[in-house]
């Protein structure tokens, strides 16, 4: 099996051809004279440095703006455009004297990757670069040629950009990914590195190796027969490996700045950061999560999406995570000019997100007047080794010029009043290197204290950042100080890799290997890391909706914790997956208020949940620029919560067999849950109803017997007298368990193998689904909500729910059955859905939807699939992706002996995957598991 490149990539000058010193001649020729002409202090043109930083590779015109502007000069339009054509006919003659000569080796490799079927292209800035090729008669080499005549007649930008590389690739039919793209020019590196092309060769003619490597070329050889075709093919594993590991952005795009700061998150369970940048620029939303940290919903605050309010929410003091005001901001100054993306002097950026070690990178590139180019490169992480502790370094270095930078971490955000209005500040403390700050959140009255301490080293600075509240410690001031003030300088480095070894801990457990597939091994451990980042060791906090990358969903917390996430925790940290019951058992008593308010017995969890357990779903929305409202009834209607935390119990069980806690907070959730079941059903001519409810598809309320509901109730019922039975506590309540789960009502398949979503949704109006309307769903939609209760328009999977959770429970015609009848009526308004569907299609070998539906879902958070990302992850969507990979194509069930895939599993799996690799933990043991195709 072959990672493989299809095509490759050669700039011409100084790759091809010996034309590159020719260039930096007649640049010599041409700057050298006019500097003259100007008269002042003459300092001839560098033919090696200055040609390298400023001109090579660049199209004409840019090459000589960007060297005057060096030298302080902006030349008018029209001297540029003489100037550059000057420099042409200089160049004109030079070639003339000396010929187009190429370099053998290149055109060696040139050869050995075609015969290996590799398509080749050649790129170059030069209008000159047909002639050139033709002169040199090499042309038959080269399946496509861009130059600089195409450049502007294509429209495209010149190198750095990577419009050039990007358009020949497509010329070529090889995805940039698979393209190796060979460039002696530092501007050309960069094209390719921000192109995303598979492997950059920096072909090092001089003294030039570590701008090049710098700029982000793999390899650097100081001459292509250095290379051969194995060789590059061996170099382009290795960076597929490591790519695999990572995830990076390349360039400052301010348009989609807040979706990458959800995207390159820190955090340990304890808490979370955005990945914002070191200096936010205007608009960044940075900020700093700690589980269970909540407070009054601030009505001019928006719910899940930016044009939703939810106001007239009353006086509850959890009902919104509070953001904090990130606690790693810098200031970056030279002479007085700030550095950051904010202003006019950002060059460069590149935001890596190193998953293997849980560390975000940033490395950002500065210049300003007269070109004093300035490097800051910073890591930060949320230590795992100790969850109260972020540690964070800056290193300057300063490329080209002496002046002094100033560095100034600070605690404080002056904004906070409207960016983070949850928070009173009680005290900002500088005292040398050490920094506090202390705030009480209004309402929840929970005291947050971050203390920091800085050292300036040669290169920059380091940082210890300690966070503690008052749900922590009784004196939150006390136990910061005393933190941060106990760490010692000399172990930085050290807790850096003692928290990168307690991260290679985790993958050793959650790590799904995908060989030769690193774009969907890169996205399956997105996932896994953005899983672990909010699952800390405190049973008082769960997961929210959106962990703590947004504020979407005001951090609440919903069934995606039990039915989505918990499968994943279950296999890989079962300790984690306890924690997350534990939660739900934590609060029980406000489940056991809800169902009281409601009218009945025993435990009802909230549909949105944060800290007591009361239900804080908004009843209503209203839509922030129209006025318009729309009522919610999840909050009393979405009773299947209650059955979903019975099943994630019942699963955890299942799965460690820890009978302690079934015996202890697990048969009270079970039965407590039953209770209330057994009270909420209603007696029918010959059957027990749950009627009034709203099931996963939210598009629908007030319906009765939903066919979900009523499932995952008689589920837990039946769980609930087993469990009794099992701890020898069964009497006549477990009696009445069992019989209200036999007479209770659940809709099985008809004649046809359809089961009804709910009493009735046969009988509602069609509606035809287009296509552009699944997965974006239109926001009509929502204001259309009675008129769609009235139809056949499902947000999401809901009684294909059933085989997924239950898959022995139903026979590959039923499922099919279903499938077909619900799937065409599913808009995937929700980020559950799709995966819910790749696993049901992937087990009936509905190949194409299964493979689009998985793809759908596991780039979701990545490529913005839902438009939504900037205000947080999607984890339900990751954990339910990783569900449709263990239990949809592999087919897992677990047997005494541990996971079992199904017998048709290699058949599964999806295009282009050879195999799968993975561990799961079952009973206290770990399960290597390997998949092959077959
Ligand atoms: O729990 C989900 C629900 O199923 C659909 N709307 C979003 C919620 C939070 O993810």
């Amino acid at each position: 099996m072959s990672t493989g490149f299809g095509a490759a990539i050669f700039d011409m000058d100084g790759v091809i051809t010996r034309t590159a010193q020719l260039h930096a001649q007649a640049w010599k020729e041409l700057f050298d004279a006019f500097l003259q002409e100007r008269g002042g202090a003459f300092e001839p043109f560098d033919a090696r440095a200055e040609y390298r930083a400023l001109v090579d590779g660049k199209p004409r015109i840019e090459g000589v703006r960007s060297f005057l502007r060096s030298r302080g000069i902006e030349p008018g339009e029209k001297e540029q455009a003489a100037l550059a054509e000057r420099k042409d006919a200089i160049f004109k003659r030079l070639l003339g004297d000396e010929g187009v000569k190429t370099f053998a080796s290149t055109l060696h490799l040139v050869q050995e990757l075609r015969e290996r079927g590799v398509r080749t292209g050649v790129v170059t800035s030069s209008r000159h670069g047909r002639e050139i090729v033709q002169a040199a008669g090499i042309e038959a080499l080269f399946d496509a040629r861009l130059d600089g005549v195409d450049l502007d007649a294509l429209g495209l930008k010149g190198k750095p950009d990577p419009d050039m590389f990007l358009r020949c690739a497509e010329q070529l039919g090889v995805p940039a990914g698979r393209t190796l793209v060979f460039e002696d020019a530092i501007s050309g590196v960069e094209a390719g590195r921000r192109g995303g092309f598979g492997l950059v060769v920096g072909v090092d003619r001089g003294d030039n190796a570590a701008a090049l490597r710098h700029a982000g070329a793999d390899v650097v050889v100081q001459d292509l027969a250095a290379l051969t075709a194995d060789g590059l093919e061996a170099a382009l594993r290795q960076r597929q490996d490591t790519l695999a590991w990572h995830i990076e952005q390349e360039g400052f795009d301010r348009a989609r700045e807040r979706q990458m700061e959800s995207l390159f998150a820190i955090g340990n369970g304890y808490m979370g950061l955005r990945g914002a940048l070191d200096t936010p620029p205007p608009g960044a939303h940075c900020d700093l999560f700690i589980a269970g940290v909540y407070d009054r919903k601030r009505a001019d605050l928006p719910y899940s999406e930016l044009e939703f309010l939810t106001p007239g929410r009353g006086d509850d003091p959890h009902a919104e995570l509070v953001p904090l005001p990130s606690p790693l901001r810098l200031t970056l100054t030279l002479e007085g000019e700030p550095l950051d993306f904010g202003g006019p002097h950002g060059r460069e950026l590149r935001r890596t997100l190193d998953m293997r070690q849980g560390v975000l990178h940033v490395e950002a590139l500065y210049e300003t007047a007269g070109g004093r180019r300035t490097r800051v490169r910073t890591r930060r992480c949320a230590a795992l080794t100790d969850p109260h502790l972020l540690l964070h370094e800056a290193l300057i270095e300063t490329e080209n010029h002496w002046a002094a930078v100033e560095v100034r971490p600070t605690l404080r955000d002056t904004h906070a009043a409207e960016r983070h209005p949850h928070i009173e500040h009680l005290e900002h403390l500088v005292d040398g290197e050490l920094e506090l700050v202390r705030y009480a959140t209004r309402a929840s009255g929970v005291e947050v204290c971050i203390a920091a301490r800085a050292l300036r080293t040669a290169e920059g600075l380091r940082r210890f950042v300690s966070v503690f509240t008052s749900r922590d410690a009784p004196d939150p001031r006390a136990a910061a100080l005393a933190h941060v003030g106990a760490l010692d300088w000399g172990h930085f480095d050290a807790l850096f890799a003692g928290h990168a070894q307690a991260w290679d801990g985790f993958w050793e457990k959650a790590d799904i290997r995908v060989p030769g597939r690193p774009s969907v091994a890169q996205a399956l451990r997105f996932g896994a890391y953005h899983l672990r980042l909010p699952a800390g060791d405190d049973p008082r906090a769960s997961i929210p909706a959106r962990t703590f990358t947004g504020r979407a969903y005001e951090g609440h917390i919903f069934w995606d914790v039990e039915v989505f996430m918990l499968p994943f925790f279950l296999h890989t940290e079962p300790e984690r997956a306890r924690n997350l019951l534990l939660y739900r058992h934590r609060t029980l008593e406000g489940a056991r208020r809800r169902a009281r308010a409601l009218g009945y017995r025993g435990a009802c969890f909230a549909w949105e949940s944060t800290v007591t357990g009361d239900d804080v779903t908004p009843s209503r929305i209203v839509l922030r620029s129209t006025g318009k409202e729309i009522p919610i009834f999840t909050g009393r209607q979405q009773i299947h919560v209650t059955a979903d935390v019975a099943y994630g119990v019942w699963r955890y069980w299942e799965a460690t067999g820890d009978e302690a806690f079934l015996a202890g907070p697990g048969a009270e959730i079970l039965f407590e849950t039953a209770r209330f079941w057994a009270s909420r059903v209603e007696r029918g001519e010959r059957h027990l109803h749950i009627r009034g409810v709203v099931g996963p598809d939210e598009y629908h309320h007030d319906v009765d017997d939903n066919a979900y509901t009523n499932w995952m109730a008689r589920f837990n019922l039946e769980r609930a007298a087993w469990v009794a039975d099992h701890l020898h506590r069964a009497g006549a309540e477990a009696e009445e368990w069992k019989r209200v789960a036999h007479e209770l009502h659940c809709p099985g398949p008809g004649a046809d193998g359809v089961i009804e979503q709910f009493a009735g949704f046969f009988a509602l109006d069609a509606y035809s689904l287009a296509d552009e309307e699944r997965f974006k769903a239109p926001l009509s939609r929502l204001f259309d909500w009675d008129r769609i209760n009235r139809m056949q328009l499902i947000k999401q999977a809901d009684v294909l729910m059933l085989p997924f959770l239950f898959p022995e429970a139903f026979s590959e015609a039923v499922v099919a059955a279903n499938y077909r009848y619900y799937e065409p009526r599913t808009d995937h308004g929700s980020s559950l859905s799709p995966a819910v569907h790749a696993a049901i299609a992937a087990r009936l070998e509905l190949r194409q939807d299964a493979e689009r539906y998985l793809k759908q879902s596991l780039w979701l958070d990545l490529q913005n699939g839902m438009d939504n990302s900037m205000l947080g992850v999607h984890p339900a969507a990751m954990g339910g992706t990783w569900q449709a990979l263990v239990f949809g194509f592999l087919g897992v069930r677990f047997s005494a002996d541990g996971p079992q895939p199904h017998a048709r599993a290699g058949a599964r799996l999806p295009a282009g995957w050879e195999a799968v690799e993975m561990s799961l933990a079952w009973r206290g043991g770990r399960h290597p598991l390997r998949v092959e195709r077959t």
